[in-house]
């Protein structure tokens, strides 16, 4: 006979006096007994409002942090990779950057979006899974999910564990008919799709520029690993910013208000905070210039004075004007991005351009000779 079953218990029957054997022994006979009315699909897709996201590689990507902070330090020429930017403060300063006047990027995009969802949604077969990568808080997605309801899974990746929480929270409430996967990953390295997306046809997104933060070859990888994930009948739907007149891309890039300097700061205090760093962000200027060579917006963080900063258990030297390179911000032309598109195998089938400040979105489909290859 148990002796605590006459004790006062929690939702789980959990009471406060049991060891934690007993404890771990209940909690199980609950999950199991939650599992055991799941159907066969269920076990694969989790679409409960509070379901955690799946998140396979958090050890890795701590330690990923800490490394790549070492060796970006390290290096002749300081850098990081933008990645590292969305902690949860990071992620609600984008946001915060995206509602400024000077951002257009995000404006102009959803404007767009709004224009032609009921087009987008016409090319998105019935029970189509739509999987977003940087789904960050799924603000341009509702638009989608709005114009086709014959959407029915959404999988949504991102790097923020705190974004993707919320948001999925958020659609799980305003969608009931949705089957929400999301899924915590760093889609900048080798991805895989759960389970969800399987056996369906699949719709990317991939929205916000955010494909201008790789470099070239960054750029094809990430691609060639959406066309696998996304398999041969899949569509890719990409927001994309043009190149323009440099005063509006370099407002963009260092707001009046000054959201953009403190985003770019946060990293700073991020490294502080996780990986027992001594920077002061004050010591470091924000600097966001036009390179027309590599046809990109970059973003610097530039050291005041000589200093040595400790991080991640090194120490690093900075010399008066020397510089941290943050992000670079790739800006195409419509044929400069079909041809990015054309080396990682996908085709453009449409393209819609904003209003200005012009930013593009692209259909893109596996291109045609890839059956081509596989049959000589
Ligand atoms: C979210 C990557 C698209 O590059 O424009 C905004 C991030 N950096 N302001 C961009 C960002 C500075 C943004 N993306």
């Amino acid at each position: 006979m148990n002796p605590a079953s006459s004790r006062r218990r929690d939702q789980y029957g959990t009471s406060a006096d049991e060891t934690l054997l007993d404890q771990y022994l209940r909690l199980r006979q609950h999950t199991q007994a939650l599992v055991a009315r799941l159907n066969h699909e269920d076990m694969a897709v989790h679409s409960v409002p509070d379901a955690s996201p799946i998140d396979t590689q958090a050890d890795a990507r701590d330690t990923a942090f800490a490394a790549d902070v070492i060796s970006g330090l390290s290096a002749r020429h300081k850098q990081l990779p933008p990645k590292f930017f969305y902690d949860a403060t990071g992620s609600r300063l984008f946001e915060e950057i995206s509602r400024t006047d000077d951002y257009y990027v995000t404006r102009s995009e959803t404007a767009l979006l709004r224009n032609i969802a009921a087009e987008l949604a016409a090319g998105i077969p019935q029970g189509a899974a739509l999987v977003e990568f940087g789904s960050g808080e799924s603000a341009k997605t509702r638009l989608l999910l709005d114009a086709a309801p014959q959407l029915s899974h959404y999988v949504p990746i991102d790097i923020s564990a705190d974004a993707l929480d919320q948001a999925s929270a958020m659609l799980a409430r305003d969608y009931p008919q949705l089957r929400i996967t999301p899924v915590v990953a760093d889609f900048t390295g080798h991805f895989q799709l759960p389970s969800g997306a399987e056996g369906r046809p699949r719709v990317g997104f991939f929205s916000g520029s955010t494909i201008g933060n790789f470099d070239g070859e960054g750029a094809v990888r990430f691609l060639v690993s959406a066309r696998q994930a996304l398999g041969d009948q899949a569509a890719l739907l990409v927001g994309v910013d043009l190149v323009k007149d440099e005063a509006t891309l370099s407002a963009a890039y260092d707001d009046s208000q000054g959201v953009t300097a403190r985003f770019n700061k946060n990293l700073l205090i991020r490294i502080n905070r996780e990986l027992g760093g001594d920077f002061d962000p004050d010591a470091f200027d924000h600097l966001a210039f036009w390179n027309p060579v590599h046809s990109r917006m970059e973003m610097h963080l530039v050291s005041r004075k000589d200093q040595i900063v400790n991080a991640a258990g090194h120490t690093f030297a900075f010399r008066n004007g020397e510089r941290l390179h943050t992000e670079n911000s790739h800006k195409f032309t419509i044929d400069s991005f079909a041809q990015l598109a054309a080396r990682a195998g996908w085709s453009v089938a449409d393209t819609w351009i904003s209003d200005e400040p012009r930013v593009a979105i692209f259909r893109l489909e596996p291109h045609e000779s890839n059956d081509w290859s596989e049959r000589s």
